[in-house]
């Protein structure tokens, strides 16, 4: 959007001036161009913004911890603290340990992403991440791509459920995590998962939901919460690689949504190489 090129400008220039190879200068600048949207959304809105570490180093815990602290310091170059940043990082095994480092050691606030699975949300619960954005939709959506049935009640949907056994069990056993319902489909899901900590909708939804006039009472409460039958549960890397495997649905999803990220990260950096170097090598 030409309203936004001058960001785009700034990232390119400094990329270029921090120098090295082509690839460092390009990730220098994608780094810059993200914590540019970052702070100009913050200009904005007056809570947090999440900014995402690569996905192709979900599956290196230090790359990551690296990258969200540089992150981190990019953010602070242009005088936005880390209390308004969440660290968007794939609900991997060594996605949700770096989280779990990013908070404990450094102060860094993390919002989980690509989450689609129990074990994945008992992880990240014992981790002692901020946040967490399991996804609904894109539940339902393997549901229906894979099973017989092809529409579900909003109390009978894939998604809604997950989404309900995971706060129970967050509210149940105490832990702060916050759960933050993420990639909703229609606005029955949303209404089914109202008293839900954060829900994020999109502005179709929204405007949807806002030309309803009906008073919904909350389906998630804590009170029910602490009723409900979940056992806790305690997993370290052998449990939760375990667990997370014997969902068919989880480790396709996560596998997916980490192939997509990585591809729109390439994507980016194509586009940003063209602008810095040109195409005339060929690449
Ligand atoms: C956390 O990430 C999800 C995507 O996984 C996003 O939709 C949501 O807005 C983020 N939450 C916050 C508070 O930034
Ligand atoms: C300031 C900054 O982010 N510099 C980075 C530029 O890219 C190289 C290679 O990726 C990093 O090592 C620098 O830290």
């Amino acid at each position: 959007m030409p309203a936004y090129q001058k960001l785009v400008d700034d990232a390119v220039a400094y990329g270029k001036k921090l120098g090295g190879s082509e690839e460092e200068q390009i990730k220098n600048a994608s780094d810059k161009l993200f914590v540019l949207f970052g702070a100009e959304i913050l200009k904005r809105i007056p809570g947090r913004v999440s900014t995402e570490v690569d996905a192709r180093l979900s599956f290196d815990k230090e790359g990551m911890i690296q990258r969200a602290r540089r992150l981190i310091d990019l953010y602070k170059e242009v005088g936005v603290g880390k209390d308004r940043i969440l660290i968007k990082l794939s609900s991997t095994w060594e996605g949700i340990q770096a989280g779990r480092v990013l908070e404990a050691e450094y102060g860094i606030h993390c919002n989980m992403t690509l989450l689609f699975s129990f074990a994945q949300a008992v992880a990240c619960a014992e981790a002692g991440v901020t946040l967490i954005s399991p996804f609904v939709g894109r539940i339902l959506d393997w549901y229906v791509a894979n099973g017989d049935k092809k529409t579900y009640e909003p109390s009978e949907d894939p998604g809604v459920k997950s989404v309900t056994k995971i706060y129970n069990y967050y509210k149940k056993f105490g832990y702060k995590t916050i759960v933050m319902g993420a990639s909703f489909r229609n606005t029955g899901q949303i209404k089914a998962l109202t008293g839900c900590d954060y829900l994020t909708i999109s502005p179709k939804l929204l405007a949807e939901l806002s030309k309803e006039h009906v008073k919904l009472t909350p389906t998630l409460s804590v009170k029910e919460a602490q009723a409900c039958d979940l056992e806790k549960m305690h997993l370290d890397e052998k449990a939760f690689r375990w667990h997370h495997n014997e969902d068919q649905m989880a480790v396709e999803k996560l596998s997916d949504g980490i192939r997509r990220f990585a591809a729109d990260a390439v994507k980016l950096e194509r586009m940003l190489q063209e602008r810095m170097f040109g195409t005339e090598n060929g690449k």
